[in-house]
């Protein structure tokens, strides 16, 4: 989204996560979710300004896995926490219910079709939740907040653009517009997304290369 397609992440070559929020022990992730079973799945990813990308293999783990095997023993996460926040290195973040997040191919992934993620795509670490919008599928992640009562929160930007669930199969694009409208009125910005995105990324892979 426009505001976040100018800021890139500060650290690429490693895992670094903050557990937060409603749990009895923050902790950080990094090197020992090697510890944690991997798993991979294919699947289609849609943005909900109406542009699709067909049969990508991500590979990671498990959102559910790394909830029962690590959130929950070790950082005393509630089992039954209401959502999940992710937060991004650049700022960006999103929410989903943990409910959601249960799903066997929501993935925190860190390969792309054979390949260690790019940065264009969210290194070196993101989430990907194949039956949400892709603005759930926070990339760069810094941060997990679980939150045990999460009828407070506020997702970032324009709460009406944003849906607390997002489904693809239910047109769940936004909480109170109408999904024809929003086809309408995104679809001839995704050049201009994309062209700007592409420019901030050359300059800042340009910037990184002189310094
Ligand atoms: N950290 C971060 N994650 C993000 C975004 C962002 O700007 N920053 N954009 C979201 C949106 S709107 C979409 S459609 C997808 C795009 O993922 P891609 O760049 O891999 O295609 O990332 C999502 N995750
Ligand atoms: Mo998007």
């Amino acid at each position: 989204m426009p505001p976040f397609a100018r800021r890139f992440p500060t650290t690429l070559d490693r895992v670094d996560i903050r557990i937060t929020g409603d749990v009895r022990q923050p902790m950080t992730l990094g090197p020992d979710l090697a510890d944690v079973s991997r798993s991979q799945n294919v699947s289609d990813f849609h943005c909900v300004t109406t542009w699709s990308v067909r049969g990508l293999r991500w590979e990671g783990i498990r959102f559910c896995d790394l909830f029962d095997d690590i959130l929950v023993p070790q950082a005393g996460a509630p089992p039954d926490a209401d959502l999940i926040v992710f937060r991004g290195q650049d700022g960006y973040r999103a929410a989903l219910p943990l409910a959601d997040l249960r799903a066997p191919d929501v993935l925190l992934a860190d390969r792309l079709d054979g390949q260690p993620l790019s940065v264009a795509h969210g290194a070196p670490i993101r989430l990907v939740a194949p039956a949400h919008y892709g603005y759930k599928s926070v990339k760069h992640l810094r941060e997990i907040r679980v939150v045990a009562d999460g009828s407070g929160y506020r997702e970032i930007g324009p709460g009406f653009l944003t849906h607390p669930r997002g489904r693809v199969a239910l047109e769940e694009r936004s909480r109170s517009v109408r999904p024809r409208l929003l086809r309408w009125l995104y679809r001839p910005m995704i050049p201009w997304v994309a062209a700007r995105f592409g420019r901030s990324l050359r300059e800042w892979e340009a910037g990184r290369k002189a310094s």
